[in-house]
């Protein structure tokens, strides 16, 4: 199928599922013969404008802090609303692990049933170094799908808050009720980057949560106040009774109407950082091609080495020589 083929299958209403599942296939492979089809589908997607003006959000956690178990309960509370949810749960651990994939099928249940849900797991999103340009894309399709509502999941491994958080609205952090931000679950600078703070499992924690979440808020009050004048709230829910997940669903729809400009102007610059993602990764494949057809291999390399001494001196002598043939 051609890109624009599979690009109107899936903003077909009531059969894009297919298509989309595709699309998205495509654009996270890292096959040569894939690479300009998968740039066709994103220029598409990109010059498409959704039916509906639509809402990322990113949600982040330990493993087992309950974001599966959350985005079961959020989501259908999200479709009650009327609202169309695509989730696109991003774990760069799955591929080594074996993931919780699968957990997470089960423990989204009844939102996998849903018509107007999509999931899509990506197990290996992670493999070129964790969710970069593939998972945007992603978003990108699932909105030309008709999907107003796009959460991205991603359990906190790495550098994956810091990129889920820049290719999302508001950025949500689940907490264990706990005390202490180690117990918590909580690395260091990422409370910063959550725009919303939710203690999970106050249901059968209710102390642990409340303490959790009284010390977390002292924790927000000693950070300096944000430039977009927003103030992050701590609530306590319970994901899995769904207690308190209407009222953070009321706090996100404030957040979305209150800070519609930033939100604008913040998807302006992660257009711009999308732009240096892309050029890093399209530089990297040119090298390793470039390597690749020069015939230096690791033999080769060190006889480079050899004969240039130092790593700077030679990886200078590589990459002028690089250049000048990537320059025809
Ligand atoms: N008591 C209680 N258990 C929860 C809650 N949310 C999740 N869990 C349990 O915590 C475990 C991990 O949940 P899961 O959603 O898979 O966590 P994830 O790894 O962050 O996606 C499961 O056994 C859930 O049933 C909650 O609000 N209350
Ligand atoms: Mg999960």
């Amino acid at each position: 199928m051609s890109p624009a083929d599979l690009f109107h299958a899936l903003t077909t209403p009531h059969h894009h599922r297919r298509g989309l599942g595709r699309a998205i296939t495509l654009v996270e492979s890292s096959r040569p013969e894939d690479l300009a089809p998968a740039a066709e589908l994103i220029a598409l997607a990109e010059r498409h404008t959704p039916p509906r003006p639509t809402f990322r959000l990113g949600i982040s956690g330990t493993p087992g802090v309950g974001k599966s178990t959350f985005i079961e309960a959020y989501g259908q509370e999200l479709v009650r609303r009327g609202h169309r949810l695509a989730v696109l749960a991003i774990d760069p651990t799955s591929s080594l692990s074996g993931g919780s994939i699968l957990g997470d099928k089960t423990r989204m249940e009844l939102l996998t049933r849903l018509p107007e849900v999509y999931i899509r797991p990506s197990p290996n999103a992670g493999q070129l170094g964790g969710v970069g340009p593939a998972s945007r894309a992603a978003v990108l399709l699932c909105e030309a799908a008709g999907y107003d509502y796009i959460i991205v999941e991603t359990v906190g491994v790495g550098q994956s808050e810091w990129q889920v958080h820049s290719m999302t609205d508001a950025f949500l952090l689940l907490a264990q009720p706990a005390s202490g931000d180690e117990l918590q679950g909580i690395k260091r600078g990422i409370l910063e980057l959550a725009d919303h703070l939710v203690v999970n499992k106050a249901d059968s924690l209710p102390k642990e949560a409340r303490l959790a979440a009284a010390e977390l808020r002292r924790s927000l009050h000693l950070a300096p106040a944000r430039p977009d004048g927003w103030t992050v709230e701590v609530a306590t829910a319970s994901a899995l009774t769904g207690t308190r997940v209407g009222e953070v669903a009321d706090r996100m729809q404030h957040y979305r109407e209150r800070q519609h400009a930033h939100i604008l102007a913040w998807r302006g610059e992660q257009r711009v950082l999308w732009l240096h993602e892309q050029l890093r990764r399209e530089l990297l494949r040119r090298l390793a091609g470039y390597l690749e057809a020069a015939g230096l291999n690791n033999d080769q390399l060190r006889v480079r080495l050899d004969q240039h001494i130092t790593i700077p001196a030679t990886a200078d002598v590589i990459l002028a020589d690089f250049k000048q043939n990537s320059n025809p």
